[in-house]
C-alpha cells in the first residue's frame, strides 16, 4: 500500500501527494516512513519562502511569481501557511477568483495549512512537506507564510531564497525586528508602493539592514551547547549577498519584473555557493538538527503521555521526594527508545 503511495507521489500524482500531505500535516507515523523513503529523491526543488505579516500582498506576490514559472515550463508547488491566505478561502472573492485561473493547470498545486501555534513544542512539519513536494519532482515549491511564529522561521530556513513582503504603514518594520526577519531576507519587498509612505520603509529597512551588519559582527562567544543552538538559528546562506530592497505594487503587477530577476540572481548566487562542500554540509547539518529537534520532542512527549508518566512524576514533586531537575533527567534517560 504504502509503496503504491510512494510511487504516485514521485510521479507527481496530485491526488496521492495530497493524502500524504494530510498524513505528514496529521503527525501520522506512517509519513514519516513514508518520508524515508522519499528522502533519496529530494534535493532538486527551487525552495522559495515569502514570508510577511498578513495583508502585506505575498498571496498576490505568489500569484505572479507562478505565472513566472509557469512560463518558463517549471512544476509549481504552492504551501501556504497561513490561516488568512486566499488559498484556505479566508480572503476576499476577488482573490479565490484569480487562484482559480491556476486550478486547471495540472502543473501547479497548492496546499494551505492552518498555523498551529507551539503545541507542547512539536513544531510545523512544513519542512517534511516540502520534502514530500520535492520528492514528486514539483520543480518550484513557493512557501508563503506568516513571519510572525518561529514556526515560520524554522520553514524560511529550509527555503533557499527568502523574500520578506512589507507594507508601508502596517508597523511591520517593528515586527520585523522582533521576529528576526531581518536575518532570513533574501530579498526585501515594500509592496503597495501605491501607498503613501513606501520610500520611506525603504529607507527605514536600509538604515535597519546597515545596523545589522554591526550587530552581526559582535556576535558573543559561547559553550559548545550554546553554539550548536546558535548555529542550528542561524540560517545558512550564501555569503557575500547584499539583499535588496524593491518596491512592488503586485495589484497591478509592477516591480515584478525585478523580483523576479532578483529571484533568479539569488537562486545562482545559493547554486554557486552549493559547489562549496561546507556550505553544503551547513545546510545539512541544519536540516538535520530541525528532524531531530522534532523527534526529540515528539519521543519526549508521547513518553510523557504514556502510562502516566508524566503524574507519576508530578505526584513525586507534591510529595517532595524529589526536584524537577533529577526528575527530568530520569524523564529523558528513560525515553531513550529504540
Ligand atoms: N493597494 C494595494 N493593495 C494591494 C497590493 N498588493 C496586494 N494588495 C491587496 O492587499 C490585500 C491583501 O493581499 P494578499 O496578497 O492577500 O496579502 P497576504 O495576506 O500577505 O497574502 C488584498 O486585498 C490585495 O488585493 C498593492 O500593491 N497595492
Ligand atoms: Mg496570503
Amino acid at each position: 500500500m504504502s509503496t503504491e503511495i510512494v510511487q504516485k507521489v514521485l510521479a507527481g500524482d496530485v491526488r496521492a501527494t495530497a493524502r500524504l500531505l494530510r498524513w505528514i500535516d496529521d503527525g501520522r507515523g506512517e509519513a514519516r516512513r513514508l518520508l524515508k523513503v522519499l528522502y533519496p529523491r529530494t534535493g532538486r526543488a527551487r525552495i522559495i519562502g515569502i514570508t510577511g505579516n498578513p495583508g502585506a500582498g505575498k498571496s498576490t506576490l505568489t500569484d505572479h511569481l507562478i505565472r513566472y514559472f509557469r512560463s518558463r515550463d517549471l512544476r509549481v508547488a504552492v504551501v501556504a501557511i497561513d490561516p488568512t491566505s486566499p488559498f484556505s478561502g479566508g480572503a476576499i472573492l476577488g482573490d479565490r477568483i484569480r487562484m482559480q485561473e491556476h486550478a486547471t493547470d495540472d502543473g501547479v498545486f497548492i496546499r494551505s495549512f492552518a498555523t498551529r501555534g507551539h503545541l507542547g513544542g512539536l513544531t510545523s512539519t512544513t519542512s517534511d512537506v516540502v520534502h514530500a513536494l520535492d520528492a514528486g519532482g514539483w520543480q518550484v515549491i513557493l512557501v508563503e507564510t506568516v513571519g510572525v511564529g518561529q514556526d515560520e522561521v524554522d520553514v524560511q530556513r529550509l527555503a533557499q531564497t527568502t523574500v520578506v513582503v512589507m507594507a508601508p504603514g502596517m508597523g511591520d518594520e517593528i515586527q520585523a525586528i522582533k521576529a528576526g526577519v531581518l536575518e532570513i531576507a533574501d530579498i526585501f519587498v515594500v509592496n503597495k508602493a501605491d501607498r503613501e509612505g513606501a520610500d520611506r520603509t525603504v529607507r527605514e529597512l536600509q538604515m535597519m539592514l546597515d545596523l545589522e551588519k554591526v550587530t552581526q559582527a559582535e556576535l558573543a562567544h559561547h559553550g559548545p551547547v550554546q553554539s550548536l543552538l546558535a548555529a542550528a538559528e542561524q540560517r545558512v546562506s550564501p555569503a557575500g549577498w547584499v539583499p535588496p530592497v524593491l518596491k512592488t505594487t503586485a495589484v497591478r503587477g509592477e516591480g515584478l519584473d525585478e523580483l523576479c530577476r532578483a529571484l533568479d540572481d539569488h537562486h545562482q548566487v545559493f547554486l554557486d555557493a552549493c559547489r562549496d562542500p561546507q556550505f553544503v554540509q551547513a545546510r545539512l547539518r541544519q536540516q538535520f538538527l530541525d528532524v531531530f529537534r522534532r523527534t526529540l520532542v515528539a519521543r519526549g512527549w508521547s513518553y510523557l503521555v504514556h502510562e502516566d508518566h508524566l503524574k507519576q512524576i508530578v505526584d513525586r514533586l507534591q510529595r517532595g521526594e524529589a526536584d524537577p531537575y533529577t526528575l527530568a533527567e530520569e524523564a529523558v534517560k528513560a525515553v531513550g527508545g529504540p
